[in-house]
Parts: C-alpha cells; sequence; structure tokens
C-alpha cells in the first residue's frame, strides 16, 4: 500500500518527520538508519507512528549523514549548451556533446557531509575562480540496496571557469569546502512527476538578478538509469545522494556575488534558500 508523503528533517535535536501537517520528533537520530532500510517508506510509516509530536523545528541540518553526494552532468540540453560556450576558446566542446549523446552518463564526486551546507546557511565561492554559478538540480536518495526512496533539493555549486579551462579541472571546478547544499528535508515519496517543477531565483541587493525555471520532462535520461549507471560495480553501505543534472544556467555574463541569495524550488519539495558567503 502506498504511504503518505512524508519529510525528514535534521535537527539538532535529532531527526523530525512531517506527514500532513503534524510534525514528529523520531526515535532515531541519524539518517543513516533510514538509508540502510530496505523499504524505507514503511519503516517511516512506522517510526513516524511511534515518533511523539512535537513542535515545528526552527533549525534546519543538512538531510545527511555518512552519505556520499554524486553528481550527473549534462543531462539537459541546456547544460550541455552552456559547458561548450564556456570550452569554446580551449577546445573542450566535442565532450560535452559525446557525454549528451552517449550511453554511459557523466557522474562524478560532489561532497561528503562536512562539504554540505545546511538551508539558510552560506556557501562559499572558491577562491580561484572568477565565474561561478549554482546549479539547481533534483536529488536522489537512493538506500543501501540502490533503490531510489525520496528526493531532495541540491545546489552544485560550479565554477564554470576551471570547468571551462579543461575538461580535467572538473574535480576542482565541483568540489571544495561549502560546495553543495541538499535541503531543507528529504520527501520520501511516490516518484515525482515528469511535469515536475524546478526554478532558480538569484537576489542581488534584494532585487532579483536571475529567475530561470525548467522541469524534469526536459531531462534526457530518466531518473532509474542515472541511479543505475551509479551503482554498476560500486556499492554504499550507508546508500547515497544524486544529483541529477542541471536544466538552467543563467547567461554567460554572469557570475555570482558575495552576498547574493540562492532559492531554489522543486514542486512537491519545498524551497532550498543559502546565501553566498
Ligand atoms: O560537465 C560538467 C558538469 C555538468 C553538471 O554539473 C550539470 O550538468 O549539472
Ligand atoms: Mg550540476
Amino acid at each position: 500500500m502506498p504511504h503518505p508523503s512524508t519529510t525528514l528533517y535534521r535537527t539538532p535535536a535529532g531527526v523530525v518527520a512531517l506527514r500532513d501537517d503534524e510534525y514528529r520528533q523520531l526515535a532515531t537520530s541519524s539518517f543513516d538508519e533510514i538509508f540502510t532500510q530496505e523499504k524505507p517508506a514503511d519503516w517511516l510509516y512506522s517510526a513516524f507512528m511511534n515518533g511523539s509530536k512535537c513542535a515545528e523545528p526552527r533549525v534546519l541540518l543538512a538531510p545527511i549523514d555518512s552519505q556520499e553526494v554524486w553528481a550527473a552532468g549534462v543531462t539537459y540540453l541546456r547544460s550541455r549548451d552552456a559547458r561548450k560556450e564556456e570550452s569554446q576558446d580551449t577546445g573542450g566542446g566535442q565532450f560535452y556533446d559525446r557525454v549528451y549523446d552517449a550511453e554511459r552518463p557523466e557522474i562524478f564526486f560532489k561532497a561528503t557531509k562536512h562539504r554540505v551546507i545546511a538551508p539558510s546557511n552560506p556557501m562559499r565561492l572558491r577562491s580561484d575562480a572568477s565565474w561561478n554559478v549554482p546549479e539547481p538540480e533534483l536529488t536522489l536518495a537512493i538506500n543501501r540496496f540502490g533503490s531510489i526512496f525520496g528526493y531532495t533539493i541540491g545546489n552544485d555549486l560550479s565554477s564554470r571557469d576551471i570547468e571551462g579551462e579543461n575538461p580535467l579541472y572538473l574535480p576542482q571546478a565541483k568540489v571544495w569546502s561549502d560546495c553543495c547544499a541538499l535541503g531543507p528535508g528529504l520527501v520520501v515519496r511516490d516518484p515525482l512527476p515528469r511535469s515536475t517543477a524546478i526554478s532558480l531565483s538569484i537576489t542581488r541587493s534584494g532585487a532579483e538578478a536571475f529567475r530561470g525555471e525548467t522541469s524534469l520532462d526536459q531531462m534526457k535520461r530518466t531518473l532509474e538509469e542515472l541511479a543505475a549507471w551509479l551503482w554498476r560495480d560500486n556499492c554504499f553501505p550507508a546508500g547515497t545522494y544524486m544529483m541529477t543534472g542541471t536544466g538552467t544556467v543563467p547567461p554567460n555574463e554572469f557570475t555570482l556575488h558575495s552576498g547574493d541569495v540562492i532559492s531554489i524550488s522543486i514542486e512537491g519539495l519545498g524551497t532550498l534558500t543559502n546565501s553566498i558567503a
């Protein structure tokens, strides 16, 4: 029987679940317990019933414990075209055409817990990069058995100048301290509809500096396909998160500034807001 959609929040007091407008404190204090369940939705249904009613949490931590964060790239046409533009002077463009059309997707490592920023907290730009953008991405929660059981919102903050200089610099364009944000919660629910909208808004000095929107049906690949490639010849004892690529890229003249506020909304999942330190 399908269970109602339930959102899990990591808080300083432990794990809090929200279902049908009611918050409950769960007995567990770690997200590892849910990611290691064979049937997380069944487990959560009982855990919620046994939880104690509580108030809406005021402080949210990033919804991650021992999970790694991986990411897929060039899954939307807009992303492919943006990469080709940023690497046109260095001859890297052909790689993006090839990966967009190939059977094997681009998959890269993004973060571990200590690099992941909580909702409402500041992310940080690389000090050696001059062209930086947020990447609003649907992020899959995959349990230790390889099944997608939930979703959250991810920001794959990236340095386009480093990425464009040489594709071999990708790990440096993607991974540094405070390079990733996840949240606000982990939503355990039925699969998201393909029409699900993903929107990005960037505010500077109180005014909107950029707004863009895409939807899941613009993605070239399926979510199950991406998860299966990540799990091929690989295991994740505490499960994993997987970002699924961006379909929204600001125009080439745009770069993030200190103080900018980035809000990413995904229908059915809420809004993740972070500033730039
Ligand atoms: O190849 C570069 C990374 C692509 C990416 O992160 C994305 O498409 O979201
Ligand atoms: Mg990305």
